[in-house]
């Protein structure tokens, strides 16, 4: 019987949201038919908890750091210049330093959901979080994520070999600066990564099709790599917006990236680490600040 009073859900013991596979024949279809799609609550509440609980102690490192700073593939990306001082606005790759956000990368139902659209040999070339502080000017520009896939000859056949997925950690809402999707956009061109006028898209913010994707805490968010989204202001006073954003594709079809799930059985993370995004993984060990390296270290995703 599902718990209806505060005391029946205190009392109810704690558990998994979805026993059974959170994949649906009706997601699949809206993900080929229009980008995205949203698929409930795929992670308990105590779950979203340990993950938001990991999510703000990397966010204290980064205010400790004050500063972009940069160990491999683990990058934590500071604003420094923001009026209320430095921003902690995302960060890739917690997972080789934190069992959680491993954890919850390799979660069986992550596989669940991607194994009908990718298969079940998955390599993992994001591992990503994203904070909008309340007021901060922190958004992401409209673009498509093909333009991160980069070079171009490591992703063979990217549109039906990748997705992207979000889980909300927050109540996801327009408010707190929720991803915007542009449903359809995926097909608006032929896919070819690369044509670069696809990548950077601020025009779609007139597009009539634009939407904000609405999640509660748990859910996960699905999207192509050619699927137009981004923006989204923190315009409450007091509400965060984390959003844990892993990215995968079918092994055969990628040179870089770390394996997340090997015939359906999960990879943890190990040993010398793959050559994913961080060109130097393998020449530049030691940890560093992106300022002191003369690195730009551009956000990307
Ligand atoms: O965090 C967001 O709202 C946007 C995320 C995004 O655009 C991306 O990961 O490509």
């Amino acid at each position: 019987m599902t718990p209806t009073t505060l005391s029946e859900k205190i009392a109810a013991p704690v558990s998994t949201a979805h026993p059974e596979n959170p994949m649906k024949a009706e997601y699949v279809q809206q993900y080929w038919r229009d980008g995205y799609t949203v698929i409930p609550n795929v992670f308990a509440p105590h779950e979203v908890e340990q993950m938001k609980m990991a999510c703000d102690r990397w966010k204290f490192t980064g205010e400790l750091l004050g500063r972009t700073w940069r160990k491999q593939n683990t990058v934590i990306w500071v604003n420094e210049n923001e009026p209320s001082g430095p921003v902690v606005r995302g960060m890739q790759w917690p997972s080789y330093h934190d069992p959680v956000m491993d954890h919850y990368r390799t979660d069986p139902r992550l596989l669940m959901i991607l194994e009908p659209l990718i298969g079940a040999n998955i390599k993992q070339v994001i591992n990503q979080l994203h904070w909008k502080k309340p007021g901060s000017k922190v958004t992401w520009p409209l673009h498509r994520d093909v333009r991160s896939r980069q070079p171009v000859e490591d992703f063979r056949d990217l549109y039906p070999s990748w997705v992207q997925t979000g889980i909300a950690l927050d109540p996801h809402r327009a408010e707190n600066g929720a991803m915007k999707v542009v449903p359809g956009s995926h097909m608006d061109y032929e896919h070819d990564p690369h044509n670069r006028s696809l990548y950077n898209v601020p025009q779609y913010a007139e597009d009539e099709r634009i939407k904000d994707v609405v999640l509660n805490p748990g859910d996960v968010a699905l999207w192509s790599a050619y699927t137009v989204h981004g923006g989204g202001y923190n315009t409450t006073e007091f509400m965060d917006r984390r959003l844990y954003i892993n990215g995968f594709i079918r092994a055969e079809n990628c040179d870089r990236g770390e394996w997340a799930f090997r015939e359906g059985r999960t990879c943890h993370l190990h040993g010398k680490q793959a050559l994913i995004q961080f060109n130097e993984v393998d020449t530049v060990a030691e940890a560093f600040y992106a300022q002191d390296h003369q690195r730009s270290e551009t956000v990307s995703d």
